[in-house]
């Protein structure tokens, strides 16, 4: 059945939604039992939906009035008390309404301030921005027609770092964490007609956050990704896990949460192509076991990245899903996809495009970037260093490429302040809990490069225990750090003993020695686990030519790559690598005037897409390591 039940206003167009059956039920409260609690980064938010893209949805995507507000004016009255916090809330820049009581005096105007795209980071909009960290006040407007007995749900991809949503003047809630979705139960909240979403977003940087104030990245401020309005119907499936067990073939585990007015119903779950359908009864909380045979089936690999569809249907809703099934293991160093040893063809990459300045917009640039890493013959990505968007998780399932998905637990977190615990155990909750039916996830990476000391260790450690908790049918990792003594680079780290590979960062010829000295040292790595080179690199400048020892040379780079594969080559537990990084990207740290002006160069391809002389030597080495591993 097709409603339109919400319209658009303004530059945006009608959309149609397709609804599930009509359960017509009063609204009642959205509370999901069984999933992770949201962390206190998440005031008044409710938990995530599974597969937001798979239900009835409108996009409140599009041109988006923006305020510019360095001093919090619409935030803070001049007592600096938040207007939030006064009763009346009256001269917040959320109480957009129209028209204005008489006598009301009011500095700002939405509908004569400019607009901005989105989903669309700030600074990459307009020049004064570029740089520009603070607040920024966001307005859409929209029309809808909610129907009694629906859920209506306000979903954010991501906004950096800090928002506060406000719908028709009143405030649902904050959020903090720049790149992992949220969402409000908007059910009774929404007019008969004109509604409007205002969003203060704020992208100062801060000592206790994640990441904290030190990162080798650009702080893109704003509502980077979608939103949307989701309509669900009475209950709904809320959440659910449709996975291969833990190195089992011949069994899909899981879950199925329903929620809202009458949780407990019969769910059935069908995989049509693997001849597979089951009903299971979800219990007085909403939630019930999956646990099904697996006759035959099609494995995913990068080779074959097969995905079935699979169609959850109960209690009045229905979702659909394409998942592919695979498993994924160490066995002393070898890493197993589907009980078969791989070798990990990797490169790593930021969520930015650099052709167009800014975040990736959509399909098309994420496509690009993958597509880029598969003529490198890449089987496997790092998306450093926090999650990106789930679309690029389900573009990498559908092409087949593996992926280290990430949280920006990055360099030197406030290891000892609780509250920041909290909230980096909350965006990893979140990346777990957005992506655990993407077959292309292999890895869950807690941090990168974070200094052993005592206070880290507790805190990296609960991190891992929390990843393994959520799911043991991934790898737990992070980036680690190399130590040299003499001539030899260690890999000592106590948090190793709870991950599942040694995976480290290691600048040799760059950071450290010249191109040539590399080659004296060697490795000293203590486990018997799986390695896998997380970072290696050097900076060039696309079309500097130069000899093999002159840095910021495509020459120098080349080299290097070159003498990092003979240098790895003696480290018998190697089984991938993600050198740094596929393309330049922007840094506000990288100063040097000629070969930087704000650009990382370590990438492959430079800022106007040319590849440089490595793309080709590492693409080399990834042709013949596939030979090897075949
Ligand atoms: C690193 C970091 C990465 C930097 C890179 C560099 O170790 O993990 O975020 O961009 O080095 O280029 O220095």
């Amino acid at each position: 059945m097709k409603s339109a039940f919400l319209r658009l206003a303004g530059a945006l167009c009608a959309a149609a939604v397709y609804c599930c059956a009509a359960a017509q039920q009063p609204p009642v409260d959205v509370q999901l039992a069984g999933q992770p609690a949201a962390g206190p980064r998440a005031d008044a938010a409710m938990p995530q939906l599974q597969n937001i893209y798979g239900r009835s949805h409108v996009s409140l995507n599009g041109r988006w009035n923006y305020i510019i507000d360095p001093y919090e004016m619409g935030y803070y009255d001049y007592r600096h008390t938040p207007f939030d916090a006064s009763e009346s809330g009256k001269g917040g820049f959320y109480d957009d309404r129209k028209p204005r009581d008489k006598g009301d005096w009011v500095e700002y105007n939405f509908d004569l301030s400019p607009t901005m795209k989105i989903p669309g980071d700030w600074n990459s909009q307009a020049e004064k921005l570029q740089l520009y960290e603070g607040t920024i006040w966001l307005r859409q407007s929209f029309e809808a027609d909610p129907k009694p007995g629906k859920h209506y749900v306000l979903y954010f991809g991501a906004v950096n770092y800090e928002a506060h949503v406000y719908l028709n003047g009143k405030k649902l809630g904050a959020h903090k964490g720049g790149f992992t979705p949220f969402q409000f139960d908007v059910t009774g909240k929404l007019a008969k007609g004109h509604n409007f979403v205002v969003v203060k977003a704020d992208n100062t940087r801060h000592q206790d956050e994640i990441p904290t104030v030190n990162t080798d990245w650009w702080n893109y401020g704003g509502i980077t990704r979608d939103v949307l309005l989701a309509e669900l119907p009475a209950t709904y499936i809320a959440d659910y896990k449709v996975q291969l067990a833990k190195g089992n073939l011949k069994r899909i585990e899981g879950y199925v949460q329903l929620a809202g007015a009458q949780p407990s119903q019969a769910v059935t779950v069908s995989i049509p192509e693997a001849g597979i359908k089951t009903t299971v009864h979800t219990d007085a909380s909403g939630r019930a076991a999956l646990s099904i045979p697996v006759a035959k089936m099609a494995y995913w690999t990068p080779e074959h990245p097969k995905l079935y569809q699979v169609e959850l249907a109960g209690g009045g809703d229905q979702v659909q899903d394409r998942i592919g099934f695979r498993t994924i293991e160490t066995r002393g160093q070898d890493i197993l996809l589907n009980g078969k040893s791989i070798f990990l063809r990797g490169i790593a990459l930021h969520d930015e495009n650099p052709l167009i300045p800014g975040r990736l917009r959509g399909e098309g640039d994420m496509r690009m970037m993958l597509q880029w890493a598969r003529e490198l013959n890449c089987n496997y990505v790092r998306l450093a260093h926090y999650p990106h968007s789930e679309e690029m998780l389900r573009l990498a399932d559908e092409m087949g490429i593996l992926v280290w998905a990430e949280v920006p637990v990055y360099w030197t977190i406030s290891w000892n302040n609780p509250d920041t615990f909290k909230n980096a155990n909350a965006q990893l909750t979140d990346l777990m809990v957005r992506d655990k039916n993407r077959a292309s996830v292999i890895v869950w990476s807690i941090g990168n490069e974070t200094p052993v000391s005592a206070p880290r260790n507790v805190f990296m450690g609960k991190l891992a225990a929390t990843a393994h908790a959520l799911d043991d049918t991934r790898l737990v990792a992070a980036a680690l750090e190399v130590h040299r003594v003499g001539n030899e680079v260690e890999v000592a780290d106590p948090l190793a003993d709870q991950l599942d590979l040694a995976s480290f960062n290691e600048y040799a010829g760059w950071y450290w020695a010249s191109n040539k000295e590399m080659l004296n040292y060697h490795f000293n790595i203590k486990y018997n686990k799986p390695v896998v080179i997380t970072e290696f690199g050097a900076d060039a400048l696309a079309g500097y030519h130069a000899d093999a020892d002159t840095r910021w040379s495509e020459e120098y780079q080349d080299a290097l790559y070159k003498n990092q594969f003979k240098m790895l080559a003696a480290i018998p537990g190697l089984r991938g690598m993600t050198p740094w990084i596929l393309v330049d990207f922007r840094s506000p740290r990288r100063q040097h005037p000629y070969f930087q002006d704000f650009w990382n160069r370590k990438g492959l391809i430079s800022d106007d897409g040319k590849k440089k002389q490595a793309f080709f030597t590492l693409k080399r080495y990834y042709d013949e390591m596939q030979k090897k591993y075949q």
